[in-house]
């Protein structure tokens, strides 16, 4: 097979919130990102995806929009985005924008206009429904981040639907225009050159027409937030939105001199394998990569781990390229779920793994939850729901660049507090110590781009047994073992015969494992790369 450059590159997700001030607002910007593209060129990534940076009223900090086609003032402008991604480009770096179809922010001028009057011609551009028959909300649909998704709207005597907060209205996207002036929306941002989006909540963008109720989960408890207590079986995963989804992919497709394969569309999807898969497309295709998180929500032991990778191996379609997430602005961050020894086993399974890993910003220094006093919280998921420890304001505090003030990524007082750790956890430190995670991501990252085995060889399991799981990855002639150690204990691996006199490429230990008789002794939370043939 020819590679593309989406099957082989490494995905890096900046939070533009919190990487790099440049101009003393205490919030990161476009200027900040370009001024750290020389550290994403070394780190060893390939492309990165910006979550949101137009224009808001940043109650949900970005996914909340109020114009499609800008910048908003706090990131910079369209001069300094054409900057940026000149600048990348010119490095080699691919940058791919958050493109947020399912709702806008209450502020668009389209919804203005919506809730000016039930005649209005954009009232149709958003749902909006009768009251039921006692005055209360149409359905018993809930909002993601809890409470009634439908909000009373006095001046026209009707609800409207947001599936995440009141400010967030849902676009109906069954309204042909809608479509059309989206479509607009992704071609502005593929005419100035970007290589494609990261799709915000695409699973969501159409609801049952008639808007059934939703049933209860039977599984449900309180700790898991409020919008648990219902399967969203008719909100979300709808059959008409496939079609949307390869019109998506039309557009994307249309663009570039090299033709198919150019730009890259990753939708966000929460669902289960098998739902999943179907984002893929089917007679037409759909997105090249529907993020599979399965390593952000399985238990972290070797034999689920297993599991989790061959089921979803077995699942992917004919073509289909499979991808693997460890983290993101909305979930706990690895080093916080996993402990740092084995943040670094993680690093190891993601960059080693067939198909596209996205890393998250600061995961490349251990960088851990940060405990956000009830007084700071600036997240409305954990203001609607305090206490169940949903926020997700300890997953995007700024990235700590050196020891200086502020850890250098501001000189003003940042908008959410860095990790306490941030005078060793930094950058600057960690690049002068070979044995920091940092280092090791460094040693990943060259590995995998040296070896197209670990990007797009086979994959075969080899052994699951205690704590341990080794896998093969196999291209061409090229043969190559993972073995990870997911438990304190050491273990004595025997390898296949064909594997006896492998190389040790590298490992997550300082001591690092001895290959021996045929065999490999794995120390405590040791991960090691082998090169057989
Ligand atoms: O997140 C979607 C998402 O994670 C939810 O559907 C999830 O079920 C919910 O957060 C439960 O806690 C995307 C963005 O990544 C997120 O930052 C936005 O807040 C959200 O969509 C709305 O745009
Ligand atoms: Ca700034």
């Amino acid at each position: 097979m020819t590679a593309l450059w989406w099957q082989t590159c490494v995905i890096y997700q900046i939070y533009p919130r919190s990487f790099q001030d440049t101009n003393g607002d205490g919030i990161g910007d476009l200027s900040g990102i370009a001024r750290r593209l020389d550290y994403l060129v070394s780190l060893g990534v390939d492309a990165i995806w910006i979550s949101p940076i137009y224009p808001s009223l940043m109650v949900d900090f970005g996914y909340d929009v109020a114009d499609y086609c800008n910048i908003d003032a706090r990131f910079g402008d369209l001069t300094d985005f054409d900057d940026l991604l000149m600048q990348a480009h010119r490095r080699g770096l691919k940058v791919l924008l958050d493109f947020v179809p399912n709702h806008s922010s209450d502020q668009h001028p389209w919804f203005v206009e919506s809730r000016a009057s039930r005649h209005n011609e954009k009232r149709n551009w958003y749902i909006w429904r009768d009251a039921a028959a006692d005055g209360g909300p149409p359905n018993n649909w809930i909002s993601d981040f809890g409470g009634s998704a439908w909000q009373w709207d006095e001046v026209t005597g009707q609800y409207y639907y947001h599936a995440f907060l009141k400010e967030q209205p849902d676009l109906n996207w069954r309204h042909p225009a809608v479509q059309a002036a989206m479509y607009d929306v992704m071609r502005f941002w593929l005419d100035r050159g970007v290589d494609g989006f990261r799709i915000d909540v695409l699973w969501h963008m159409v609801k049952a027409a008639d808007f059934p109720d939703n049933p209860p989960n039977p599984t449900y408890r309180f700790e898991m937030g409020e919008m648990h207590r219902l399967l969203q079986l008719h909100s979300t995963d709808q059959p008409e939105v496939h079609r949307l989804a390869a019109e998506m992919r039309e557009i994307a497709d249309g663009y570039g001199a090299r033709g198919q394969g150019d730009r890259v569309l990753i939708g966000e999807i929460y669902l289960p394998v098998d739902r999943l898969m179907h984002y893929y497309g089917g007679e037409r295709p759909e997105m090249h990569l529907p993020f599979n998180f399965q390593l952000i929500d399985t238990r972290w032991d070797a034999r689920s781990l297993a599991t989790v990778i061959t089921n979803y191996e077995a699942a992917l379609p004919p073509g289909g390229w499979p991808n693997w997430v460890l983290g993101n602005h909305d979930r706990p961050r690895v080093a916080a779920r996993r402990g740092q020894a084995q943040a670094r086993v993680a690093a190891v399974l993601l960059l080693t793994l067939r198909g596209t890993p996205t890393l998250y910003y600061g995961d490349e220094l251990g960088l851990s939850d940060v405990m956000i006093e009830s007084s700071q919280v600036r997240d409305p998921r954990e203001l609607r729901e305090p206490g169940l420890a949903l926020g997700r304001d300890p997953v995007r505090t700024p990235m700590p660049w050196d020891d200086s003030e502020n850890a250098g990524f501001t000189n003003a007082k940042p908008w959410l507090p860095l990790h306490a750790d941030w005078p060793t956890r930094n950058v600057a430190r960690m690049t002068q110590d070979t044995q920091s995670i940092l280092a090791l991501y460094r040693r990943l990252l060259a590995l995998r781009r040296a070896c197209p085995t670990l990007s797009i060889g086979d994959f075969v399991l080899l052994n699951v047994e205690d704590d341990t799981l080794v896998y093969e990855r196999r291209h061409d002639a090229e043969r190559m073992i993972v073995a990870l150690n997911l438990g304190e204990r050491q273990h004595r691996l025997q390898l296949p015969d064909w594997a006896r006199g492998s190389r040790l490429l590298l490992s997550t230990i300082e001591d690092a494992a001895l290959v021996e008789d045929g065999a490999v002794l794995l120390g405590s939370n040791e991960a090691v790369v082998l090169k057989a043939s």
